[in-house]
């Protein structure tokens, strides 16, 4: 139900009162609120433990090119995930390009397109073609039927994505990888703390990739990694991203420049220290969404499996045939009110160039992936994100969505 009289936050004016449609920006009224509310907005929850490891640094006089933060940092990844190898990098993407390479992939490989568009550019981006399979409308998450059906003989390898950190089906994919010869990894960009039948994520296929980019829930401003229990590939990996150097003067591989930087690492020790706090926030404020959201008709909100680890840090509404708001109307209204909602992954990687010329009719196969990415909304949250302005969000959203 609608409360009648929801306020919202707007700093150096009366709180907006909001009764009815008139008082909705989209309708002529003032903003909700006066800053914009982002999905992703970066958790600083640790400014002392960061700026502590700053100084050290600085003092070291050691920036980059496997610095000690950095080798701090593998140290305690690989710890926290129960793997024998994390090979930090970057970004995500270069540590994806990486894994890929150092895998020997070719050819064609599998990928969900539901995805971000870089789970498909990394493959792309060193001449090979990303194969796209359709998902599991309520996982969002690859269907094996859907990958079994996309693989050719010029098909090596499938690289399945925990999208919103939610496990991909790693035993389904391990068994389809293993009959027909074909390497598995894992984009766990967004699965950093998740687990998957209580053993970490990470720790799954031949090797898991890592986002620490600003937006995650756990971040090191840029920054990826690649996590395995594979000694030699993590070895061929560590030379990869410092341009094949084993030692001065001798380079004994083709490699590319993939290093994380000093203070990067910093960032991450410094969140490494906070994160249960990240997740407690994240996980109370995606069961203030869920309950404020609730008996809407035609809106949902993904859950997450209660017996299993994640971050909570992607809020997911899906908004179907039965709401009496579009989904882009909805959107329409909360950037309104300065609420900057995404639309993640919508269209589909599928419908993004260079893909929707190579492959115009690769839709057919993806009919989950279209109806899908026409449903969902990503929510604000994370440290930023307060109980009262996801009441307020939803009050904005109850106020358009329910049948008068
Ligand atoms: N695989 C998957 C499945 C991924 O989701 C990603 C990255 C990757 C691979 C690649 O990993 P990286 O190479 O990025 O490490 C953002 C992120 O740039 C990207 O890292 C992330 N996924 C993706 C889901 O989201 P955009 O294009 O949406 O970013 P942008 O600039 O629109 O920022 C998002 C929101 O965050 C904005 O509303 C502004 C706010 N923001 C952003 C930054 C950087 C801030 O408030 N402060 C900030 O510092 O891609």
């Amino acid at each position: 139900m609608l409360n009648p009289a929801a306020t919202t936050v707007h700093p150096g004016t009366p709180r907006k009162i909001i009764r009815s449609k008139d008082d909705l920006a989209i309708n002529g009224a003032p903003p909700a609120f006066a800053e914009t509310l982002h999905v992703g907005r970066p958790n600083i929850v640790n400014r002392a433990g960061f700026l502590q490891r700053v100084d050290q640094v600085l003092d070291n006089n050691w920036l980059t090119n496997n610095g000690p933060l950095v080798q701090e940092f593998e140290r305690r990844i690989a710890q926290y995930l129960g793997v024998r190898h994390c090979v930090a990098m970057c970004n995500g993407t270069i540590a994806l390009e990486i894994a890929i390479r150092a895998l020997g992939m070719e050819g064609e490989v599998i990928v969900p397109s539901w995805t971000f568009v870089a789970t498909a550019h990394s493959l792309y981006w060193q001449g090979i073609t990303p194969v796209f399979a359709d998902i599991d409308p309520a996982t969002h998450n690859l269907h094996p039927d859907a990958v079994r059906r996309m693989i050719t003989p010029r098909t090596s390898g499938i690289i399945g994505v925990h999208l919103w950190g939610r496990a991909a089906p790693v035993e389904e994919l391990q068994a389809i990888a293993d009959e027909h010869g074909l390497k598995l990894m894992f984009d766990a960009a967004h699965a950093f703390g998740s687990t998957c039948q209580g053993k970490s994520i990470g720790r799954f296929g031949a090797c898991e990739v890592l986002s620490f980019h600003a937006t995650k829930a756990f971040n090191t401003m840029e920054g990826g990694a690649v996590v395995t229990d594979d000694d030699e590939l993590a070895e061929t990996m560590r030379l990869m991203r410092n341009f094949g150097f084993k030692g001065y003067d001798n380079v004994i591989h083709p490699g590319t420049n993939g290093k994380m930087v000093e203070v990067c690492a910093a960032m991450g020790l410094a969140n490494l220290d906070s994160f249960d706090e990240i997740i407690a926030v994240n996980r109370r404020n995606h069961a203030a969404y869920k309950q404020a959201l609730a008996g809407i008709p035609g809106i949902s909100v993904l859950d997450y499996d209660p017996v299993e680890r994640n971050s909570h840090h992607y809020v997911v509404a899906e908004i179907d045939g039965g709401c009496v708001a579009s989904r882009d109307e909805i959107i329409a209204a909360l950037h309104a009110e300065n609420v900057l909602a995404r639309k993640y992954f919508w269209p589909g990687a599928h419908r993004m160039q260079p893909y929707r010329d190579l492959f115009p009719h690769a839709g057919l196969m993806l009919g989950n992936t279209g109806r899908v990415a026409d449903r969902v909304i990503i929510l604000p949250t994370g440290t930023a994100i307060s109980p009262e302005m996801i009441g307020d969000i939803c009050a904005i959203i109850r106020l358009l969505a329910e049948p008068a």
